[in-house]
């Protein structure tokens, strides 16, 4: 039998928790042969809540779940994680500064980074959910200088599945007919999110559309806008879409890409498509064996290279704010 997994959930008491965890626990994040242990990591506020879902985890009796572990201390909470979901973040409230926002996600990024450099496991992989998601990556990612920058990841899969949602309900294509969907930059309203080179049932994409008004002014805003009009529709924000999102990221990444397909991840920059190095930006990405690698040679149009450069230049941006704030 395997030795099982053990996977550290932080906010597991807020809503995209209470959504993620029964997945992770029926072995969605992993396999459906991989053992897992839980480790959820709240603040003292949340602790009795995040009992209370453990409680219902007991209750589901999932076959692979060998244990449910509640943490308020990040030094704990880490010990020996292979996988850590950072869910938990500081939204921001009415009246709040960008700088005011980095600074208090800051507060927890940087000990919680530091708790995974002293305390995960050697393979330790690392998805930032919680927002601004690529820059509190930065953040626990430069707390961590003995672990491995690439295993800092921060979630665009959200925007992606969003992204070839919409554009199959356009082109009234199948979801499992579009592949090789891109988006790049900041999960913010400046993603861009690129189907000059997806195909749909083996055509490109933008020629299928054929329409430049459209993805301007329609498809784009759509998906970067998508966060806020679930908020609008449901009166909560997006939570069971962003950890089903959670769970494909970190599937992917352990599991692999698909033959002729790629994925969109937030993962540190080697420099590849003009993005400064270090910066946390979404690429498009093969996953093989554990890995991730950027998909190299693709062709950038200037339609697409103006909308890169904005959401990169968005990224730099908030890296010299939380440089300058002393967080990196
Ligand atoms: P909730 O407010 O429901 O839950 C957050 C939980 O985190 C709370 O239980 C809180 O006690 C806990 N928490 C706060 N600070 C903590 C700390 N230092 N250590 C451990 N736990 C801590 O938020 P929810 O709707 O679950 O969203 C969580 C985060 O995901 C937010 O930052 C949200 O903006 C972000 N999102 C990111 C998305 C993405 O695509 N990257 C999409 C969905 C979502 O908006």
């Amino acid at each position: 039998t395997r030795t099982p997994v053990n996977v550290t959930v932080t906010g597991a008491a807020g809503q995209i928790g209470y959504a993620l965890l029964f997945r992770i626990a029926s072995g969605h994040l992993l396999g459906a042969d991989v053992p897992v242990k839980l480790r959820l990591l709240e603040i003292p506020q949340g602790m009795k809540a995040a009992e209370g879902t453990a409680m219902e985890l007991d209750d589901c009796a999932f076959p692979l779940l060998q244990g449910i572990d509640i943490f308020d201390d990040p030094n704990k909470g880490f010990e020996g994680a292979n996988v850590a979901l950072l869910v938990g973040a500081r939204p921001r409230t009415k009246g709040m500064e960008r700088g005011d926002l980095l600074s208090a996600n800051g507060g927890i990024f940087k000990p919680q980074g530091k708790a995974i450099n002293d305390h995960a496991a050697d393979d330790i992989k690392v998805l930032v959910v919680g927002n601004p998601a690529n820059t509190n990556a930065l953040i626990a990612q430069a707390a961590a200088p003995d672990v491995p920058a690439e295993r800092f990841t921060a979630m665009t899969r959200l925007d992606h599945n969003r992204a070839i949602s919409q554009l199959a309900a356009r082109t009234g294509a199948a979801v499992s007919d579009i592949k090789r969907l891109t988006i790049w930059g900041n999960h913010s309203a400046t993603q861009y999110p690129d189907i000059f080179h997806a195909e749909i049932a083996g055509k490109n994409a933008a020629e299928v559309v054929n329409d430049q008004a459209w993805l301007a002014d329609t498809f784009i805003p759509t998906v970067a806008k998508r966060g806020a009009a679930i908020i609008e529709a449901r009166g909560a924000s997006s939570a069971a879409s962003a950890a089903n999102a959670a769970i494909d990221h970190v599937h992917t990444w352990v599991n692999g890409t698909a033959e002729g397909d790629w994925t969109s991840m937030g993962i540190p920059s080697d420099g590849s498509y003009g993005v400064p190095e270090g910066l946390i930006s979404s690429f498009p990405v093969t996953c093989k064996d554990g890995k991730y690698e950027i998909v190299q040679g693709l062709d950038i149009n200037e339609f697409s290279r103006a909308r890169i450069d904005a959401s990169v230049q968005e990224l730099a941006e908030e890296r010299d704010a939380v440089r300058d704030l002393g967080l990196i």
